[in-house]
């Protein structure tokens, strides 16, 4: 364990799960090299070879991963190119951030901690709830007050977790919680700064490669809030190509909403350094950020690839929320529409027949609150007579 910032080494993480110098840590495996035949079961922990957590102690899970690759029909013309959803939505909490969070609790079971903390635009928070009811655990978790959607703060309430609002935004609850962190041996992080997590959420990469008949996609789209899952794909995926498994890795693209894209400002500008943003907007609530911790490991993984990042507007991502639900049976929550909206705008750039992964990272069900429903006009019936008259 390492910093990727300054590099300075580590036994076992600080209890702000971030290094003295403020960067985020990354772990390394330097030996023992996973080969594709230690890859056994189904899920995350099918490639516990490919893990840091010692085989001693026994995992907590829910079975996360092992999602659905599903190839779209209608969205885009077929001959033009093949493009796949990876359906995030799918895990244990419907969404991604499982795959990182049996990781992190798992290690946290490791070191004997007991009380898992976050801050969150909701999913975390969500996911932490539940493994730590999972685990026997407790978890507090800390959400900006009133931007989260209804259907993750019902999550951590009925998981028992403690739900502490705070009154800002998200960037706002992380500081608060970080603070908090730091001074209690007693509390373990489990947002996306932890390394651990990271190391989980790789296991997506893994399984488009298996998924995909041993091929490596074209480009992988993601959408990007505090930057770690991008940054997990692009570990995923190097680590298959240093390992030998594969040869050549896939473009990583990273799509911000456009009122809260930091990070995408550093790259379409080229610069070196982020300036965080104040009052970070979208309605794409999970990734309404305005500082992304993991912001240099992911612009490190699209300038390595040969990637880009991009904005799309809200109206853009509610379309393509739409889009996917209705032409292809997809229901996703908007920030998972994003690399959907993003297509338009690589067309450009992403050549013909290219094989395209974009990651649907979270269930529509959760947010149900920017579907526009008006029940009163809906028809009502009733007897069948009045339903003839109606059709
Ligand atoms: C559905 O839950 O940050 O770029 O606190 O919930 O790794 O932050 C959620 C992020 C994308 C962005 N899609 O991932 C949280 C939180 C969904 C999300 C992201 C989030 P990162």
């Amino acid at each position: 364990m390492h910093c990727f910032e300054c590099g300075k080494e580590y036994g076992e993480e600080p209890a702000s799960s971030l290094c003295d110098c403020g960067g985020v840590l990354e772990l390394v495996l330097n030996e023992n090299f996973p080969t594709i035949d230690d890859f056994r079961g189904v899920g995350v922990w099918r490639y516990s070879s490919a893990l840091p957590i010692s085989r001693r102690i026994q995992s907590v899970t829910m079975d996360e991963g092992n999602t659905p690759l599903i190839r779209t029909k209608n969205l885009v013309p077929e001959r033009e190119l093949q493009l796949f959803v990876k359906n995030e939505g799918q895990n244990p909490t419907g969404s991604f951030k499982d795959r990182g969070m049996t990781v992190a609790v798992t290690r946290a079971r490791g070191i004997g901690a007991n009380t898992l903390v976050c801050a969150s635009t909701g999913n975390t928070s969500a996911s932490a709830a539940a493994y730590a009811a999972r685990a026997g655990m407790r978890a507090m978790v800390f959400v900006p007050s009133g931007k989260i959607a209804g259907g993750k703060l019902v999550q951590a309430i009925i998981h028992g977790a403690k739900v502490i609002r705070v009154n800002g935004d998200f960037d706002a609850s992380l500081e608060i919680m970080m603070e908090e962190a730091g001074k209690r041996k007693d509390l373990y992080v489990v947002n996306s700064l932890n390394p651990f997590r990271i190391e989980g959420q790789k296991t997506g990469a893994f399984e488009i490669f298996e998924q995909l008949g041993k091929k490596v996609p074209d480009y992988v789209i993601l959408p990007v809030g505090n930057a770690g899952n991008i940054s997990a794909y692009w570990k995923g995926f190097s680590e298959l190509k240093k390992w030998g498994i594969i040869e050549r890795t896939p473009r990583m693209i990273g799509v911000q909403a456009a009122g809260a894209s930091p990070l995408a400002e550093v790259f379409l500008k080229g610069k070196d350094d982020l300036v965080k943003w104040k009052n970070p907007e979208t309605v794409a609530s999970a990734i309404r950020i305005g500082n992304p911790v993991s912001w240099r490991k992911a612009l490190t993984a699209v300038r390595d690839s040969g990637g880009r990042l991009l904005t799309v507007t809200d109206s853009e991502i509610l379309k393509a929320q739409r889009d996917l639900a209705s032409k292809e049976g997809i229901f996703v929550e908007p920030a998972s529409a994003a690399p959907i909206a993003a297509l338009r705008h690589l067309r450009d750039v992403i050549e013909k027949n290219s094989s395209v992964v974009c990651i649907a990272t979270g269930n529509g069900l959760k947010d149900q609150g920017v579907v526009p429903v008006d029940s009163e006009n809906l028809p009502l019936i009733s007897s069948l007579k009045e339903l003839e008259q109606y059709l």
